[in-house]
């Protein structure tokens, strides 16, 4: 008997478990609070985690076989390269295992970028991307950079739909932009793929962020729309800007539930 704890109790090869974890720590292009340590913590905070669902009557530790992948190696402050490695990854992933529902810990926004671009000849069709967060996203640069945690929808919409929900803070370049996306998610039979930014919610529930802005979603609110989401195709799913840096911490607690609720709904 080997009494060892990994992130899940029991984890399978890449090649026969539903769900895999990958954690992209990267938060070289963010301004706010450091999120690099958010996949370290959503880790801890997922082996604290109660497994049964009394909403769904799940226990999503049985429903699903998970693999943990550990990190992407990021390169320090060089996007580039770094994205060569997410596309690589998800690329080998993806060939181990074509019908795997990815899960992705980050990291600034800007990680979403590099999945996407790795994800987007995936499908015949053009995915959906459902986007909660704060914010749009969409400037064509900042501080000089195309390349940002608030940039990465501008580049994303030449290859996505984007449905933005829980949007309430944006620059006034950003409020001539925004006809280029949906505010709101409508039940859709396409492939979606999910990205949740830790910010959309309040900072009362979820204080650890890059960019906290007031005046946020409770969890009821937001689960209410996952739920819609989850009956969706869902193609993959990311969580972002989580920027704990203690055990227990409240954001990443409510980031593993996220993926709870979402693995429960589905
Ligand atoms: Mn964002």
């Amino acid at each position: 008997m080997l009494y060892t704890k990994k992130t899940f109790s029991f984890e399978y090869p890449v090649g026969e478990a539903d769900v895999v974890l990958l954690g992209i720590p990267w938060d070289f292009s963010q301004t706010g609070y450091p999120t690099r340590y958010g996949p370290f913590f959503i880790r801890e905070a997922i082996k604290n985690m109660i497994g049964f669902d009394p909403e769904t009557k799940t226990n999503v530790f049985e429903k699903y076989k998970f693999a943990d992948l550990g990190d992407i190696e990021v390169v320090p402050g060089n996007w580039k390269p770094t994205e060569e490695r997410i596309k690589d990854t998800i690329t080998s992933l993806f060939e181990a295992n074509p019908k795997v529902l990815p899960i992705f810990l980050g990291g600034d926004h800007l990680v979403t970028l590099g999945i996407l671009n790795s994800i987007k000849n995936l499908r015949n069709e053009k995915i959906t991307v459902v986007d909660f967060d704060a914010h749009r996203d969409m400037l064509p640069e900042f501080l000089g950079e195309r390349f940002s945690h608030v940039t990465w929808v501008n580049h994303a919409l030449k290859d996505f739909d984007i449905v933005q929900v829980g949007a309430r803070a944006w620059s006034g370049e950003e409020e001539k932009l925004k006809v280029n996306v949906t505010d709101g998610f409508q039940k859709t039979s396409k492939p979606v793929y999910v990205t949740v930014d830790m910010d959309v919610f309040d900072p009362k529930i979820s204080p650890e962020v890059g960019t906290p802005e007031p005046n946020g979603m409770d969890f009821g609110e937001f689960l209410n729309i996952l739920k819609e989401v989850a009956s969706s195709k869902v193609i993959g799913m990311d969580i972002v800007e989580c920027g704990s840096t203690e055990i227990n911490s409240t954001t990443a607690t409510l980031a593993a539930n996220i993926i709870k609720k979402m693995l429960c709904y589905k």
